[in-house]
């Protein structure tokens, strides 16, 4: 069914997504595929807006550049916004497309990398003036729609130079580049604004430890993030930094592998003030965790800022990056999330592709408003089971013997380990306590 609710272009702009309006919400009773049936973005939940609670923003890599290729085939996607062959005039099509995309879904945020903006050109002055070209661009659409920047990062992990890595690589010549990107990056960030800036490492890891000497290239990589969070914070940037974890490919092991890794990193070299997590659900899938695992890990250290949210595949062990929809998975998520108060600085990032086969351009539409409404309505459920369920209760009752006597003092370092011995002679064998847990199952089961 068409939905045309019009936006405004600027006068003489090409509009990409014809037939397409501004996607509203309609309500869970509507037959409309281009509407939300549960995000409204006014709706208040626990006190907060749903926009804020969510903050989405669309990745420009997957929805403005991905074009489909894989390593059996060349992209599927001839989109229209990639045909000019001046760099310049081919980035300034892909913004128009994003702002779009962007202002038709009524998204508040928008994500990039470096170059994801614009090519790359064949030297460091000339990726500046391209940068900054696009940059004052960027600026304009940002002014004209009110879409904010919720975080820029730089890619270091294509171009060859980095085959060995970028803050890690053997080669001081090749960390001295990564710095001049990374610094160009967060010059471009914090002109627009950004709120945060994202380090996901790539090739930060090794292909062989024949090879390679761990802990130098892991004491290389806390120095580059230091003297990154000096110049930003010299430059007046007060956004957090998040480090996104994620266990292999393109590496065959990547240093920042899962939370629990990277919280240990950040605490051992001293970063923890200004470094926070962006977790994604499919990096954790691949570490062998639960999404919701790696969302606790990250909050137990306070340091749960963002999330990129897309999914696995359950039947193949490479980083599919689909849409979400599993409801159940990001309902136990959301009450992580909830539960520790929010995403520190951060959003959600729809850091996923349509499929390769999926070549129309109102497909965009459909992997986002799925993907927004599986939150959505995820974030309702889980509200719901915090606020009117008998939940945490249930959870807090199979704690209740450390609530006071003898397991209070334990908690509170009062005891010693023969005050351990001493009690547990004085009881004799404990009862057998059931977990319950399909009592908690069936309880999630009925608000999702
Ligand atoms: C790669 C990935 C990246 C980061 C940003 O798996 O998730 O797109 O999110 O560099
Ligand atoms: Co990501």
């Amino acid at each position: 069914m068409a939905n045309l609710n019009p936006i405004n272009l600027t006068t003489g702009q090409t509009e990409y997504f014809k037939g397409v309006g501004k996607i509203r919400f309609e309500g869970p009773e509507s037959d409309n595929p281009m509407a939300y049936r549960y995000y409204d973005e006014h709706k208040l939940v626990g006190g907060k807006t749903m926009r804020e609670h969510l903050k989405f923003a669309v990745a420009y890599w997957h929805s403005l550049c991905g074009t489909g290729g894989d390593p059996f085939g060349p992209g599927t996607k001839a989109f229209p916004w990639l045909q000019a062959g001046d760099p310049v005039q081919q980035a300034k099509d892909k913004m128009d497309a994003a702002f779009e995309l962007i202002t038709k879904l009524g998204l508040p945020y928008f994500c990039f990398h470096d170059f994801d903006l614009i090519a790359e050109g064949d030297s460091l002055a000339e990726n500046e003036k391209r940068l900054q070209t696009i940059g004052a661009y960027a600026k304009e659409k940002m002014a004209a729609s009110g879409v904010q920047l919720l975080w820029g990062t730089a890619n270091l992990f294509s171009h060859p130079r980095y085959m060995n890595g970028a803050a890690t690589n053997p080669d001081f010549a090749v960390v001295t580049h990564a710095g001049a990107q990374v610094k160009m990056a967060l010059d471009l960030t914090i002109e627009l604004g950004g709120e945060n800036y994202v380090f996901w490492g790539g090739r930060e890891g090794y292909q062989s430890l024949l090879n390679t000497d761990m802990k130098r290239e892991l004491a290389h990589m806390a120095r580059f993030l230091h003297l990154a969070k000096d110049y930003a914070r010299q430059q007046g940037f007060k956004g957090t930094f998040f480090i996104e974890p994620k266990p292999m490919e393109p590496s065959k092991h990547q240093y920042d592998f899962d939370s629990a890794t990277v919280i240990g990193f950040l605490r051992e070299y001293d970063l923890l003030d200004d470094f926070k997590l962006n977790v994604e659900v499919n990096h954790a899938t691949l570490a062998l965790h639960s999404f919701q695992h790696e969302l606790q890990v990250a909050a137990n250290a306070g340091a749960l800022g963002s999330i990129d949210a897309n999914r696995g595949d359950y039947q193949n062990g490479w980083d599919t990056d689909q849409f979400p929809n599993n409801i159940l998975e990001i309902t136990e998520a959301m009450l992580v999330i909830l539960e520790s108060g929010g995403l520190q600085g951060g959003g959600i990032n729809f850091d996923a592709k349509t499929r390769r086969n999926s070549t129309d351009l109102d497909d965009l539409f459909h992997a986002h408003i799925g993907g927004i409404d599986v939150f959505a309505r995820a974030l309702l459920a889980a509200d719901a089971i915090l606020s009117k369920s008998a939940y945490r209760q249930m959870r807090r009752e199979r704690y209740a013997s450390f609530d006071s006597g003898d397991g209070q003092a334990f908690e509170s370092g009062k005891l010693q380990l023969t005050d351990l011995a001493r009690i547990a002679g004085r009881n004799g064998e404990p009862e057998i306590r059931s977990g319950k847990q399909e009592l908690f199952e069936n309880l999630v089961n009925r608000y999702v």
